[in-house]
């Protein structure tokens, strides 16, 4: 049956559950936790903080209702094959990629840092997606696995709003998934580049896709 979510912004989002899957961005260690790349690029990591019971409530209800719950890490491979020296060498973090850090080798996967942080560990059953990008997309199997199940609409959720959550959501959009992302369940380290990213998703009549609050998601969802 049908999910019409009345007060997603610009206007109603109506998804069908057995057709839906939650994809919850880059909820890692190295960039929520004191110590983590985030850290090292000069952030505030205690903004993301906040979302993070938000992020679990809507992991819980996706569960309940039985819909895929699919988590993606930004991370690379250990010997940085799949890292440009563009990404590698950008700005002036205390850490680069592939340096050894509080967590381990910072955005390597296999360690600490690249680990989704405790209180949102996937289940043994959800698919976890490890993408040397911003966009969950590029060079990973998210798609194959989207199409292998039917998946059309995806709620979206993680961080940060601007960088890898945007990215995703119009590699997904271009691709012709409806995606509803979730206020809520997404942060910036810049209040304004959230608050910026909201509205350009969903202006000019949702020419990426749709926002709504949880609880409004939750009220919708019977
Ligand atoms: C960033 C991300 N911000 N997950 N990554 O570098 O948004």
């Amino acid at each position: 049956m049908m999910v019409d979510l009345e007060t997603a912004l610009p206007y109603p989002f109506a998804f069908d559950p057995a057709k839906t899957a939650l994809v919850v961005i880059d909820m890692q260690r190295d960039f929520i936790e004191a110590g983590g790349f985030g850290e090292t690029l000069g952030n505030n990591v205690s903004r993301l903080q906040v979302i993070v019971p938000t992020v679990a409530d809507l992991i819980a209800l996706c569960r309940t209702k039985g819909i895929d719950v699919i988590h993606t890490r930004e991370c690379h491979l250990p010997d940085l094959s799949d890292l440009p020296a563009a990404k590698r060498d950008r700005g002036v973090p205390s850490l680069r990629i592939g340096d050894a850090g509080p967590m381990g080798r910072v955005l390597v996967a296999g360690e600490e840092g690249a680990n989704i942080i405790p209180q949102l560990a996937p289940t043994a059953q959800e698919r976890v997606i490890d993408k040397p990008g911003k966009g969950a997309f590029y060079a990973t199997r998210l798609g194959d696995h989207l199409a292998g199940k039917g998946i059309t609409s995806l709620i979206i959720a993680g961080v940060t709003t601007e960088v890898c959550v945007q990215t995703t959501m119009r590699e997904a959009n271009d691709r012709g998934f409806e995606c509803l992302l979730i206020e809520d369940a997404t942060e910036s380290y810049f209040p304004a580049f959230k608050a910026a990213t909201l509205e350009m998703i969903r202006a000019q009549g949702a020419i990426v896709g749709w926002t709504a609050l949880f609880s409004q998601l939750k009220d919708a969802w019977h």
